[in-house]
């Protein structure tokens, strides 16, 4: 019932109503990651299929994900994970063009409860930018699209990289919805994940 109600508040915009539904998931001792994953994320899923009917708009699409924000800072605490141990820094960001920032913060939130050090590069990430985080010691590189059109700054990123000699200091890890793990391989990453708890495994891996 609770998830429910979380759910349409995500739909309908309604951040205070989402932190209390969250809250009051949390203190009844429901998961974090079924809030995250039956509630939250499901909401956003179905707020991007109205957008895609026409249903909804940018503005609507720009209120239920503050809703989702929302929500998401009350769960963050909680999707810690407490089998893991500090790894090392992992730089992420939002390529160039793209603004969307829910799922690469989903990403940071669960990478910091795994205990890495997390350098959060915010969105419209120019490649210069990424080579910079390569430049000062991180030991992965994480990039999310959520855009088809500018998908592509991701292979343009990975040529900065190696254009600036750095691309062997890193592993660059992608994802985001419209990204494979075909598209991974094709444009030279080291890694693809799916979401954000196997990014988490993922990139463990990387640096183990
Ligand atoms: Co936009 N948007 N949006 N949007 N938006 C999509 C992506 C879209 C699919 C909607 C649709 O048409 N159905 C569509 C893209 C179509 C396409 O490219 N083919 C779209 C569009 C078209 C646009 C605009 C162009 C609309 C316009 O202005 N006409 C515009 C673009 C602006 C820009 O970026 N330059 C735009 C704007 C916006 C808002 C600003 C209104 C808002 C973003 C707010 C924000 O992020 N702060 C927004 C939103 C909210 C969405 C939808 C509805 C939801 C995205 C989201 O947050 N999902 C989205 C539709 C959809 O995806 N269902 C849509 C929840 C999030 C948790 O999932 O980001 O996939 P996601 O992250 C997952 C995994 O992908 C993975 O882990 C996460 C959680 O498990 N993951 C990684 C993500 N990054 C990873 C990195 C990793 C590993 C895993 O390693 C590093």
């Amino acid at each position: 019932m609770k998830l429910e109600e979380i759910y349409q508040n995500v739909i309908d915009g309604q951040a205070p109503a989402v932190q209390a539904g969250v809250a009051a998931a949390l203190a009844e001792g429901m998961k974090a990651d079924a809030i995250l994953n039956q509630a939250l994320i499901a909401a956003m899923d179905e707020v991007g299929r109205r957008f895609e009917a026409g249903d909804f708009f940018v503005p609507e699409m720009l209120i239920a994900a503050r809703a989702m924000q929302a929500g998401l800072a009350l769960l963050k605490p909680h999707l810690a994970d407490a089998e893991v141990k500090s790894a090392g820094k992992v730089a992420i960001g939002t390529i160039k063009g793209d603004l969307h920032d829910i799922g690469k913060n989903l990403v940071a939130m669960m990478l910091e409860g795994a205990g890495f050090e997390v350098k959060d590069l915010g969105v419209d990430v120019a490649p210069e930018t990424f080579v910079q985080a390569a430049k000062s010691g991180v030991r992965v590189i994480g990039m999310s699209a959520l855009l088809t059109t500018t998908m592509p700054n991701m292979q343009r990123t990975i040529e900065a990289l190696s254009n600036a000699g750095v691309r062997d200091k890193v592993k660059v890890i992608v994802g985001g919805a419209p990204v494979t793990e075909d598209y991974a391989k094709r444009i030279g990453a080291d890694a693809f994940a799916p979401d954000a708890s196997s990014a988490t495994r993922v990139i463990r891996k990387l640096v183990s």
